[in-house]
């Protein structure tokens, strides 16, 4: 089993390790949850291996394994019917910070506002 792996100069590691404040929603051996700090929606959450990656190719597939299973639960704590999954590799395809990350982005319904539950304000 591969141990957690941190790259010094990671705005993420920087978060997992403590050194950059984030609002942490979650935390295991191997993984690391937390609020985006520019959401698209309220309770935007980003899920996180421990293991630094650039890519889902760079990570071993144990640091994998936990990702999706806690982007439901934090979709379904917060009580989002709608939401989008979303795991950007490349400038191409949009990511901006390299170090793995899966996006739970929830979809309020516009009748009922926000409508999530997240304690943010
Ligand atoms: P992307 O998939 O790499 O495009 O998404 C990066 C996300 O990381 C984006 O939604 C940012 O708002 C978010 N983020 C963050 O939550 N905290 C940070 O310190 C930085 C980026 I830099």
């Amino acid at each position: 089993m591969s141990a957690v792996k941190m790259a010094a100069n990671c705005i993420f590691c920087r978060i997992i390790k403590g050194e950059i404040p984030s609002m942490k929603l979650y935390e295991s051996d191997k993984t690391f949850a937390f609020l985006d700090i520019n959401p698209l929606s309220h309770g935007h959450a980003l899920v996180i291996p421990k293991y630094h990656g650039e890519k889902l190719t760079d990570i071993p597939d144990e640091h994998l394994a936990e990702l999706l299973p806690i982007a439901s639960r934090i979709a379904k704590a917060a009580g989002a019917e709608n939401f989008n999954i979303l795991q950007n590799n490349g400038r191409i395809a949009h990511q901006v910070v390299d170090h793995v990350h899966v996006h739970m982005i929830p979809k309020p319904n516009e009748q009922e506002g926000l409508g999530v539950g997240w304690p943010m304000k």
